[in-house]
């Protein structure tokens, strides 16, 4: 009796050692689990981002990190689309993808470049400007939507054929709250009587702004024009058909742009260029043909 009594008991001994030895065993599995969960994040393998096509499945925060540590270079935005921007990189003309931070770059604009071992470019970062071009957002009026940046000058193209000089203050207010100069090239000039426009050109000279008289045609005045925008950043600004492709490929032979002819009856152009795209010309000098205007509204 008195055996079988400390057989029980030994036998419930045993039972609670076992309990005990499980229940610490569970207790260091949790605390292992939990200190490999706070254990600093294994380092990102560089190689493998390098070869990660867009969109892949690593975390854009951590690709962020990566990408600050690249070597990054600096390019200038040629023009722009949904989703890519055509970017000159060290005299190259190449395109790369954007960081979806940068959503207002414009033609003109500096920005900094990754390059992925596979050759693909992306821009990561937007570098201050010197001028900024606005106008009113057609979509969101009373908004500003960035049209350029960096340019020195903004060429207000006005067509012989078809003269809205109203145009004129209303870009020329829009370049100077930009902190760009302003000047303005009277076009298509074989089109009307020699010295057509004379008085009007001078009045705008006495006012300050600079003009010029061009036919991109027969070459009249490309020469001058040229000569004024030599070294510098310059943009064509106007209504469609007014003749601002032509004007560049005149001042520009190596790049053709399209051109299209103006509408018959009324004598208005038909939007050929569709985005801003900018040469950058031997001479360092730079040239930006623009979509034709419908209206350039102004935002304080
Ligand atoms: N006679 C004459 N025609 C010109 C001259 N410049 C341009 N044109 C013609 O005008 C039309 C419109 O020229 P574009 O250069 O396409 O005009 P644009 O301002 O770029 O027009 P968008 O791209 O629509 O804004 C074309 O048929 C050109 O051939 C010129 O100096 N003289
Ligand atoms: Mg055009």
């Amino acid at each position: 009796m008195r055996e079988r009594f400390y057989r029980m008991m030994d036998k419930r001994a045993r039972r609670e050692e076992n309990e005990r030895e499980h229940a610490e065993d569970r207790k260091a599995r949790k605390l292992r689990k939990k200190q490999e969960r706070q254990k600093p994040r294994e380092r990102v393998d560089e190689t493998r981002l390098e070869a990660e096509p867009e969109g892949s499945t690593i975390a854009s925060g951590r690709r962020d990190a990566v990408v600050a540590k690249r070597a990054l270079r600096e390019a200038t935005v040629l023009g722009v689309d949904r989703t890519r921007v055509e970017i000159d990189l060290e005299g190259e003309r190449c395109f790369a993808r954007r960081h979806p931070r940068l959503v207002s770059i414009v033609a003109g604009d500096v920005v900094q470049i990754s390059t992925a071992v596979d050759g693909a470019h992306r821009a990561e970062e937007l570098l201050p400007r010197r001028t900024l071009l606005s106008r009113e957002d057609p979509a969101r009026p009373g908004r500003p939507k960035p049209v350029a940046a960096n340019l020195d000058l903004g060429v207000v193209t006005i067509p012989a054929d078809r003269p809205r000089w109203g145009l004129v203050e209303r870009i020329r207010a829009a370049l100077r709250s930009g902190g760009i100069d302003a000047a303005v090239v009277l076009t298509k000039i074989d089109m009307v009587a020699d010295g057509a426009f004379d008085e009007q050109l001078q009045a705008f000279e006495a006012d300050g702004l600079p003009s010029f008289a061009v036919s991109a045609v027969d070459g009249r005045g490309i020469a001058a024009l040229r000569a004024a925008i030599a070294g510098r950043s310059c943009a064509f600004l106007g209504h469609s058909g007014a003749g601002k492709s032509s004007l560049a490929n005149a001042l520009d032979p190596d790049t053709e742009r399209r051109t299209g002819a103006v509408r018959r009856g009324d004598s208005k152009g038909r939007h050929t260029t569709s985005r801003s795209l900018l040469t950058v010309l031997a001479d360092g000098t730079r040239i930006l043909d623009t979509p034709g205007i419908r209206a350039f509204g102004l935002v304080e």
